[in-house]
């Protein structure tokens, strides 16, 4: 298996019952058990497998990598759905690129203040899938608000100016159609699309395994936006489990914020997996590797 697995790179990697994501130059696996596989297409963009899996339920891979599991879901997506939400006196409008599994948009549709969401998320087919196999995650996609939109984010956003309050980069590895959404002209591009008090939020990969260059995002950000944090959620299913996120605003501090500007948070709180207001307060306090990674 391994053998076929190497001369098609398309295939999974598959070795009796267990699917293996490589990563770190191919030098470090994370593998899991798998039950069976429910599904498998090649879109025009990606490869898309969803596998039934013993330890962390349904996994969606594109392209063999690891996006989306029952059992961790939550934290990419409160922490991208709720961080702004806490530090915005009014958000409107959001725009989320990429993340087509319709995680962050079940977080956004929990706030009654927001009036539009658009996710553009390249890859139709993403959705689709999604739709079929994590519907809790997609449950967002048919609230009145959001606008499903099947294009490439790198070009959507330059046709928007000063309209959306949050904008969420939720988006594979900086490679192929992803690597353009991690390059100081899309951050000016975003900066543009974002209203006088805008924040940005992104997925920044993993420090300990930094195969693409973390400062590099960091410095891009630096170069467009005066305030640019970083903090870490465990990603129980990605390279080493220590994921890094992205926060950038034209001038908002993502520990600055009033319990009482959002009422329902209180109560909103209570019903999520990871995110609260106390993790949020300590989220910005970086550990030493996270800050010589990141430049933050
Ligand atoms: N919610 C966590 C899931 C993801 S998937 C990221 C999505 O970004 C994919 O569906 C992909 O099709 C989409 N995408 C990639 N490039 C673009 C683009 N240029 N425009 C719009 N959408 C795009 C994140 C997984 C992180 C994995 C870390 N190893």
């Amino acid at each position: 298996t391994t053998e076929i697995n190497e001369k098609n790179p398309n295939e999974l990697l598959i070795e009796k019952d267990w699917y293996s994501e490589r990563y770190f130059h191919k030098n470090v696996a994370t593998s899991f058990k798998i039950k069976s596989i429910l599904h498998s297409e090649k879109s025009q963009y990606q490869k898309i497998d969803v596998l039934d899996t013993h330890g962390v339920g349904r996994l969606l891979l594109l392209d063999g990598k690891t996006m989306v599991s029952d059992h961790d879901e939550f934290v990419y997506h409160e922490v991208m759905g709720h961080i702004p939400s806490m530090v915005h006196p009014g958000i409107k409008n959001v725009l989320i690129i990429g993340g087509g599994d319709g995680g962050i948009v079940r977080e956004y549709v929990k706030h009654p203040e927001i009036e539009r969401i658009d996710l553009v998320e390249i890859d139709e087919r993403v959705i689709e899938v999604s739709k079929k196999y994590f519907p809790d995650c997609t449950s967002g996609l048919s609230d009145k608000r959001v606008n499903v939109l099947p294009q490439d984010g790198v070009e959507y956003i330059k046709n928007h100016k000063n309209f959306f309050d949050v904008i969420i980069i939720d988006s594979t590895d900086p490679e192929d159609f992803a690597a353009g959404l991690f390059t100081k002209e899309f951050y000016s591009h975003v900066y543009e699309a974002l209203t006088e008090n805008g924040i940005m939020m992104a997925q920044t990969e993993n420090p300990f395994y930094d195969e693409y260059g973390i400062k590099s995002f960091y410095d891009n950000l630096r170069s467009v936006y005066p305030v640019v944090k970083s903090f870490t959620g465990p990603m129980l299913i990605y390279p080493g489990v220590f994921w890094t996120f992205a926060y950038a605003s034209k001038g908002l501090i993502p520990t600055n914020f009033n319990e009482s500007k959002i009422p329902h948070m209180k109560e909103l709180e209570k019903t999520l997996k990871w995110y609260n207001m106390d993790w949020h307060k300590g989220a910005f306090n970086l550990s030493n590797i996270h800050k010589r990674v990141t430049g933050c």
